[in-house]
């Protein structure tokens, strides 16, 4: 039942609501180039967002300007991902031979060259924290539903189509990963774009 909202190269649809209180703020696809021969589409995602507590840690501060004044705003961009607000990223796998040690390996890429942006040398031990949930007998088949979420209190929580992965508290974790989908070199700029304009939108 609720609305849907579809990515459209590869059909995925997203729910527009997530647990009675997220709102999709915006959808996007994340692609990998692979041995530099061809770009594959690796999963759609969207990226979801309680507005009541957007309002609650920002609108002081900037609720005086408009949601297209905020668009772009590094501050707020900044400000979004180190406050204590609920958020998903949902994921939906779209590539149908993706195993677990190639996501353990684009992960420590992805999510440790962030972890290095944002807190320095010595993150392995976090990284490998979160790295050593995806145990080897996981099987993530195309159409398989992953939801990364930061609760209260910047706890990072990892399911698989419903049942929960493990969860790790990390303000720099949490940070770390909303930087790939709307930070400064975002996996799909479209969608950093309408991201930051719905959630200035709450305010
Ligand atoms: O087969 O070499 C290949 C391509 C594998 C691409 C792996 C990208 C993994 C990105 C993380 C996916 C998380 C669900
Ligand atoms: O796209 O590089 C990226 C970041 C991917 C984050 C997805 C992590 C999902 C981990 C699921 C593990 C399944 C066993």
């Amino acid at each position: 039942s609720g609305v849907c909202v579809v990515e459209a190269k590869t059909g995925t649809s997203f729910p527009s609501i997530l647990d009675s209180s997220q709102k999709l703020c915006g959808i996007g696809l994340r692609k990998k180039n692979v041995l530099g021969l061809k770009n594959i589409d690796v999963y759609a995602f969207g990226v979801y967002a309680t507005d009541e507590d957007i309002k609650r840690h920002l609108s002081e501060k900037y609720g005086k300007l408009s949601a297209s004044e905020l668009q772009g705003n590094k501050e707020f961009t900044e400000d979004l991902m180190e406050s204590d607000i609920s958020m998903t990223i949902r994921l939906q796998v779209v590539y149908g031979r993706l195993s677990i040690r190639s996501v353990r390996s684009a992960f420590e890429v992805s999510v440790g060259s962030k972890l290095q942006k944002f807190g320095g040398s010595d993150n392995k031990e976090l990284l490998q924290r979160f790295t050593s949930q995806f145990k080897d007998e996981f099987k993530i088949p195309r159409g398989s539903v992953i939801h990364l979420s930061r609760d209260k209190g910047h706890v990072l929580r990892t399911s698989i189509d419903g049942q929960e992965v493990g969860s790790i508290q990390s303000k720099l974790l949490c940070k770390s990963i909303l930087d790939l989908y709307f930070g400064e070199e975002p996996f799909d700029n479209q969608a950093k774009e309408e991201i930051e304009l719905n959630m200035a939108s709450y305010l």
